[in-house]
């Protein structure tokens, strides 16, 4: 789905603002701003411990000048599920938060006409939704006690009051959380555009158009040169002496496919780079890549995870700050703005889709498939020409150890509908939980091994000498698999400002130890194409006994102070930039 673009062809119109909403049947309609989590916007705790549906109202007009266009409402996401009503008749809906979608206007609404709009979103989570809920039954990090009776009464009664319980690690933020807008392209209009770029300076294109002509496509230059032309709905441009995507610290080099049908043109960004994975190497253009970046959240005070850009812009600061080069969607698509952000800046991203809290073993009897493969099928849809995706991740820690045959009957099909959905066929990774991984069939499958380890920290907790020893035998054993291994996620709870002559457990001591006691290990093996520290910034979480005002295992807190363990990553990944110059 291409992302909305206003330009001589194409008008926009954001509905960014502040709208109405009603956090539960009956109650007083109050203001709310959109884009944004609504959770953290009143101090009514309600806010962020409903569960269920909330509406969201405003009025529009489809401005008089844009009659005889094809008007589509387009949501960038509504979280969860939604339900999207004109003038109180229902036109939509949308299953899943973190992909868009649209609705046609046409034969509803014409131009001059004022209609209002609402939006009812769904918050819960469960085990048919994507994150995964628990429904009462045992929460993430939860005290669970199980067989104690009023403990298992108590859990039943949560599941009666219809409590959300996430079985993920990062606040159930909700509601209307990136843009929406109107889009007006002509009648007859550019549907879609694929593109598959080759280090040689072909191009393969397709283009997808609803009604009469033949469309044309011209790639331009960063000077707006045009440099390559064909027409016709498929075929392969050459682009002579072509300057290629290069990942930080390189020249993330972008040209633009001018795509013109009839009245319609809209303007592609993409990057002339390959990726390929060749026995223990990761290639980006045919040069090793190592992975070195922190796993993100979308995630900041007042906004939630509601798409911010001068966050975002922020974050990549940040990043290049740190010399970092990467970093993994954790743990759904995040807004399409930091994918175009990314691709500008060099940053590579791995990008994941919403599958996480699957760690029940009884997930694989949840009928969850058919969903999973859909989401799949969108945020490839959604993300296939961005040069700086370079691997998809099908989720996060799901049980993959203690029945490998069925981990595999479940995850293995959705492995090879990324190969076949993907056009440009970029690896494919499920990011591995720290499990019995001599158990484990699939993660040891995938096109490149990404692993989340604590040791150090959930277990062996604070005795680095002992974590070391025991990660290093995990190693021992990756070894000889041939395939390359990022650990892709480790790091230790850390309170800013708490020190510590003895750098014990939440201390900036202790997280700075930690890193260079796991990092020593990953140093001796060049079969290690990446670390991945768990996390760039502390971030919201729901309650529970482990989380102290949220995750707080930033390298940054969450208003983006760096701790101690910034500064260290900042030297370590700045010597690896300089060696490989
Ligand atoms: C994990 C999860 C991540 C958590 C993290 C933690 O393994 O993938 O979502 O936030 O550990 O800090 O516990």
């Amino acid at each position: 789905m291409l992302y909305p673009q206003a330009n001589a062809a194409r008008t926009i119109l954001d509905l960014s603002g502040v709208w109405d909403f009603q956090l539960r049947e009956g109650a007083p309609w109050e203001p709310i701003a959109v884009p944004a989590s609504y959770n953290d916007q009143s101090p009514d705790p309600a806010y962020r411990s409903y569960a269920g549906v909330s509406r969201y109202r405003t009025r529009f007009t489809i401005p008089a000048a844009l009659r005889g266009q094809r008007i589509v409402l387009r949501f960038d996401a509504a979280t969860h599920n939604a339900r999207v009503l004109l003038n109180g008749e229902e036109i939509g809906c949308h299953r899943g938060g973190f992909l868009p979608f649209e609705i046609d206007l046409t034969g509803r609404m014409a131009a001059g006409e004022t209609a209002v709009l609402t939006v009812e979103v769904d918050n819960r989570i469960h085990h048919g939704t994507l994150p995964i809920g628990t429904e009462g039954a045992t929460a993430f990090f939860g005290s669970d006690n199980p067989g104690i009776p009023t403990v298992e009464a108590g859990k039943r009664r949560q599941q009666e009051r219809g409590i959300n319980l996430p079985a993920f690690d990062f606040f159930n933020y909700a509601g209307l959380q990136r843009p929406v807008r109107l889009v007006a392209t002509p009648k007859a209009f550019i549907r879609d555009i694929t593109l598959v770029p080759h280090l040689d300076g072909r191009v393969d294109f397709s283009l997808d158009t609803e009604g009469e002509g033949e469309p044309v496509i011209e790639v331009l230059d960063a000077d707006g040169n045009c440099v390559a032309r064909e027409s016709g709905r498929a075929g392969t441009l050459l682009v002579r002496e072509p300057r290629l995507w290069e990942p930080r610290p390189g020249t993330p080099f972008l040209y633009t496919a001018r795509v013109t049908f009839g009245e319609d043109v809209y303007e592609q960004a993409f990057g002339i780079r390959e990726v390929r994975v060749e026995g223990t190497r990761f290639l980006i253009n045919g040069k090793p890549f190592r992975f070195h970046g922190p796993c993100k959240h979308e995630d900041s005070a007042f906004h939630g995870r509601g798409l911010d850009q001068c966050l975002n812009v922020t974050d990549i600061h940040l990043f290049r700050w740190l010399h970092a080069n990467c970093f993994r969607t954790s743990h759904y698509p995040y807004a399409e703005e930091m994918y175009a952000l990314c691709d500008r800046e060099g940053i590579v991203v791995v990008d994941e889709t919403p599958a996480v809290g699957m760690w029940a073993d009884e997930h694989y009897g949840w009928d969850l498939a058919d969903y999973h493969a859909e989401i799949l099928r969108q945020m490839i849809a959604r993300d296939k020409n961005h040069p700086c995706v370079v691997a998809w991740s099908l989720g996060n820690e799901p049980s993959t150890d203690v029945y490998p045959d069925k981990a595999w009957a479940y995850w293995h099909p959705l492995y090879e509908l990324a190969h076949r959905l993907d056009p440009q066929n970029r690896p494919v990774t499920l990011v591995g939980c720290q499990n019995m991984y001599e158990r484990d069939r699939i993660i040891p499958a995938m096109d490149i091994v990404f692993i989340n380890r604590y040791y150090g920290w959930y277990n062996l907790s604070g005795d680095l000498e002992t974590a070391a020893w025991a990660f290093r035998r995990e190693l021992d054993w990756w070894a000889d698999k041939g395939k390359p291994v990022v650990l892709s996620e480790y790091g230790a709870d850390t309170i800013a400002g708490l020190h510590g002559a003895a750098p014990e457990m939440f201390t900036e001591e202790f997280q700075v130890a930690y890193y260079r006691a796991m990092n020593a290990c990953l140093d001796e093996r060049d079969f290690v194409a990446g670390e991945m520290p768990w996390n760039f910034a502390d971030f919201s979480t729901c309650q529970g006994p482990m989380r102290a005002g949220g995750n707080r295992k930033g390298l940054f807190t969450r208003d983006r102070r760096p701790k101690m363990a910034a500064h260290y990553f900042r030297e370590r990944w700045a010597a690896m930039e300089d060696a490989k110059e």
